[in-house]
C-alpha cells in the first residue's frame, strides 16, 4: 500500500457530474507507472468533494481503479483541516524550512495539531484496508507522523517511509517549535529513505544534536538508528524516471511533428529551455538574471539564443505562489524591453502546463536545458531532458543543490543558482559547445539516467525496505554529501 498526500488524480465537481483530471508533480510521475506495473493500493486526498456523497467520491474512483490497474482510497478533509495540515503547515512551513528558506516560514501551533490530525485520518483509513504483514510505503512531507498514529492506534504493520524533498542541516532543523515531535515521529517508521547522502547526512546530524543517547551504526550503505529497544534503519535511494517510457512517446509521430514545429518557429536561434512548478525553490528569477547577464556580458549571442520559460502553476492558495508569478511576469518584460529586436524576443513565458507530448517534444528542441533550484530533493525534469534527447545533442545546465547533481555532475554543466556570472558564463558555453562534446557528455548522462531509472528506484528501495538487502554496489561516493563538489582525488 502506497499513502501520500495526493492520490495521481483529482476529482472535480461540476454540477452533479463528476470531473477526473491527472494530478500533477514529481511523486506522482514517479509512482503511477510504478503502481500501474505492480498493482496495490493508493491512499490518498481525492481533491475537494465538497458536496459529493461518499458513495459518488467511491463510484468514480473504482472507474479509475479499474481503467489503471490499482485501487484508490480516498482520504477526504474538510476545508479547514486541510488549510491547516496542506497549505498550512505542509506548505508554508515544512516545504520552505527543509529548502532552507527558513524565513518563509510560518510557525503556527494550529498547523501542526491540524497536520498530526490529519496525520491520523491518513492512519485511521491505512488501518480499515490493511493488515498485520503488509508493508506501507508512504510518501513525502506530508506524511511524517503517519507511522506515529499507527502506532498510536496500535496497528502492526512494516511501514517505510521516503522523502522527496531535502532535509535540511540541524542549523536549520532546530528553528522548528516541533523539531522534538517531528524526529521521533520520523523514528516511528521501520525505515526511511533519502534522496541523496546530503539528506541523510543532515538527517542524522539532527538525531545526533536532539538525541545524542540514540545509537547510529552503519552497516554496508545503511544506517541504523536504535533507541529504546527500537530499530529504524535508513538508507539513500535517488528517484529515476520512467527512462524507457520517455524516450518511447519521444519517437512517436506527434511528438516529432510538434519538434518540429517548435524548431521551425525558432530557426536560426538556440533554445533554451526552464520547466519549473510554479516555486519559489525553483530559482526562476535568478535565473531571468543569469540569461540577462549573458545578453549583456555576450553580445554575440544576442538575436542567437532564446529563453522558454514554461511555469507550471501549483499551490495557488499558498501565501508567496501569487508574488512570485508577479515577480517572473516583471523580469521577463523588463529583459525583453531591453533586449527585443527585429523579430527576436530573448524570452518566451508560458504560464501553463502543457501535454506530456508537447513537453518531450519542447525538451528534444531545446538545444540547452536551465534546470537552476535553489534546492531540489531530485529533480526529474533534468533526467527526462536526457531520456529523450536520442539523438545525443543538446546540453544540461544544472543547480548543484538538485540532488541530480549528486549523479549528473559528471556530463552536465553546474552552477551555483546564486552565482548570476558563472550562471552566465555556462549559459555562453552551452550555447557555444561544440557538437561532439555535446554528444560526449549526453551520452554519459543518458546512462546514467536510463541505469538508474523508476524500477533501479522502486526495486532498491522495496528490497532494503523489506530487508532481504541491498544487492546495489557499493558506490565510492556513497558517503560523501556533495560528490559533485569534492576534488576528484577525494571520491
Ligand atoms: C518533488 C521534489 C523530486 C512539469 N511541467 C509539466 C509536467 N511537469 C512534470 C515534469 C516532472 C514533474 O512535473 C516535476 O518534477 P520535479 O522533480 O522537477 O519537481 P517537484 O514537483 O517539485 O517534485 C523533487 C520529485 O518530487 C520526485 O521525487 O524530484 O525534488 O520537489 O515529471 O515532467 N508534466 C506535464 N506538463 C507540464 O507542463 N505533462
Amino acid at each position: 500500500m502506497v499513502a501520500a498526500n495526493r492520490l495521481p488524480v483529482v476529482l472535480h465537481r461540476e454540477a452533479a457530474e463528476v470531473r477526473i483530471t491527472p494530478s500533477s508533480g514529481g511523486l506522482v510521475t514517479a509512482m503511477h507507472p510504478v503502481l500501474g506495473e505492480r498493482g496495490g493500493t493508493w491512499i490518498g486526498w481525492p481533491g475537494d468533494t465538497s458536496g459529493l456523497s461518499a458513495a459518488r467520491v467511491e463510484e468514480a474512483l473504482h472507474a479509475v481503479s479499474e481503467e489503471q490497474g490499482f485501487d484508490l482510497v480516498p482520504v477526504t478533509l474538510s476545508e479547514e483541516l486541510r488549510q491547516c495540515y496542506y497549505d498550512g503547515f505542509a506548505n508554508a512551513t515544512i516545504w520552505p524550512l527543509f529548502h532552507d528558506l527558513q524565513g518563509r516560514c510560518r510557525f503556527d501551533e494550529s498547523y501542526y495539531k491540524g497536520y498530526v490530525e490529519a496525520n491520523r485520518r491518513f492512519a485511521r483509513e491505512i488501518a480499515r484496508r490493511t493488515e498485520k504483514g503488509d508493508l506501507l510505503w508512504v510518501h513525502d512531507y506530508h506524511l511524517m507522523s503517519v507511522a506515529h498514529q499507527l502506532r498510536q492506534q496500535r496497528v502492526a504493520l512494516r511501514t517505510a517511509f521516503f522523502l522527496h524533498i531535502p532535509f535540511p542541516a540541524s542549523d536549520i532543523f532546530l528553528k522548528l517549535p516541533w523539531r522534538r515531535q517531528l524526529l521521533r515521529h520520523l523514528l516511528d517508521f521501520d525505515f526511511l529513505g533519502f534522496q541523496t547522502q546530503r539528506d541523510r547526512r543532515n538527517f542524522l546530524g539532527c538525531l545526533v544534536d536532539l538525541f545524542p543517547r540514540f545509537t547510529i551504526s552503519k552497516t554496508g550503505v545503511m544506517h541504523s538508528v536504535t533507541r529504546e529497544k527500537r530499530n529504524t534503519r535508513i538508507g539513500v535511494f535517488p528517484i529515476g524516471i520512467d527512462a524507457a517510457g520517455f524516450e518511447k512517446l519521444s519517437g512517436e509521430a506527434a511528438v516529432r511533428e510538434m519538434e518540429r514545429e517548435i524548431r521551425e518557429s525558432y530557426a536560426g536561434r538556440r533554445l533554451f529551455l526552464g520547466v519549473d512548478r510554479l516555486d519559489y525553490t525553483k530559482g526562476i528569477p535568478q535565473r531571468l538574471h543569469a540569461f540577462e547577464r549573458a545578453l549583456e556580458r555576450f553580445p554575440h549571442l544576442r538575436e542567437k539564443v532564446t529563453l522558454l520559460q514554461l511555469v507550471v502553476p501549483s499551490r495557488e492558495d499558498v501565501e508567496g505562489y501569487a508574488p512570485l508569478r508577479e515577480e517572473i511576469e516583471r523580469i521577463v518584460g523588463h529583459v525583453n524591453g531591453r533586449f527585443t529586436s527585429g523579430n527576436w524576443v530573448p524570452v518566451v513565458l508560458m504560464v501553463r502546463s502543457v501535454s506530456r507530448e508537447r513537453l518531450i517534444a519542447l525538451y528534444r528542441a531545446a538545444c540547452a536545458a536551465l534546470i537552476t533550484p535553489l534546492k531540489d530533493g531530485m529533480n526529474l525534469v533534468c533526467k527526462e531532458y536526457c531520456a529523450v534527447k536520442t539523438e545525443n545533442d543538446g546540453v544540461l545546465i544544472l543547480s548543484e543543490f538538485a540532488g541530480a547533481a549528486a549523479q549528473l555532475y559528471k556530463g552536465a554543466l553546474l552552477v551555483n543558482p546564486h552565482d548570476m556570472e558563472g550562471m552566465a558564463r555556462s549559459i555562453e558555453a552551452a550555447a557555444t559547445m561544440s557538437p561532439a562534446e555535446q554528444e560526449r557528455r549526453m551520452k554519459r548522462l543518458r546512462r546514467n539516467v536510463a541505469r538508474h531509472d523508476i524500477h533501479w528506484w522502486v526495486s532498491g528501495f522495496l528490497s532494503a525496505a523489506s530487508e532481504r538487502g541491498m544487492r546495489r554496489k557499493i558506490d565510492p561516493a556513497a558517503f560523501v554529501a556533495y560528490p559533485q563538489l569534492c576534488e576528484e582525488e577525494w571520491l
